[in-house]
């Protein structure tokens, strides 16, 4: 009963959380890992991990957190980055389509497979070709957080001094 009290309270305090957390993984055939920056000239923007920031039913923000107890574990599918929330369906991390003449773009994590085209060079996560991608951008921004960004590879960033580009790095946990 004591038991099960505490789980009713903790499934009220995750409820009321913008934060969704990490619960345990149902798969079992791929390496998880935590994607983890890395290489900032800030170093406020160093050793953080990629979190889901709840924005909307089956949307988040990629955000990111120092605490990797609440970061979003990921696991490659093909070229898919896909995050294990603890539900039965998938989630994916997805570019926004560089498709507004803008010099970086956001990062979400939906529900779905994602936006295809993603690889790990043996250092660090690299987007998608087909989406001009030119490099993560970490900035300050509206969810309090700092939060991941890709930088469109054919435009010259202007980089504002509240963001860093930075290499997010798989950090393995299994
Ligand atoms: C991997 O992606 C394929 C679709 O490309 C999907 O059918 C499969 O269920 C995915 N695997 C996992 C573990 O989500
Ligand atoms: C529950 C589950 O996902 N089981 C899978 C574990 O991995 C093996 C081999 O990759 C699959 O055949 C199972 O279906």
């Amino acid at each position: 009963m004591k038991f099960l009290a505490s789980l009713a309270l903790l499934a009220s305090a995750v409820a009321a959380s913008p934060i969704v957390s990490r619960q345990a993984s149902s798969s079992n055939s791929t390496q998880t890992f935590h994607l983890k920056t890395s290489g900032a000239s800030n170093e406020d923007h160093n050793n953080l991990y990629v979190e889901a920031y709840h924005t909307g039913a089956g949307f988040n923000d990629a955000v990111l957190t120092s605490d990797v107890g609440s970061a979003a574990p990921a696991f490659l599918n093909g070229t898919y980055t896909q995050f294990d929330l603890g539900t039965p369906f998938p989630w994916g991390f997805k570019l926004t389509a560089p498709n507004n003449y803008g010099a970086w773009e956001s990062v979400q994590i939906n529900t779905g497979y994602g936006t295809e085209g993603f690889s790990t060079d043996g250092s660090g996560l690299e987007g998608p070709e087909a989406y001009g991608f030119g490099g993560w951008l970490v900035c300050d921004w509206y969810h309090n957080a700092p939060q991941l960004f890709y930088i469109y590879r054919y435009y010259t960033p202007t980089i504002p001094s509240s963001c860093s580009r930075v290499d997010l790095t798989p950090e393995y946990t299994s």
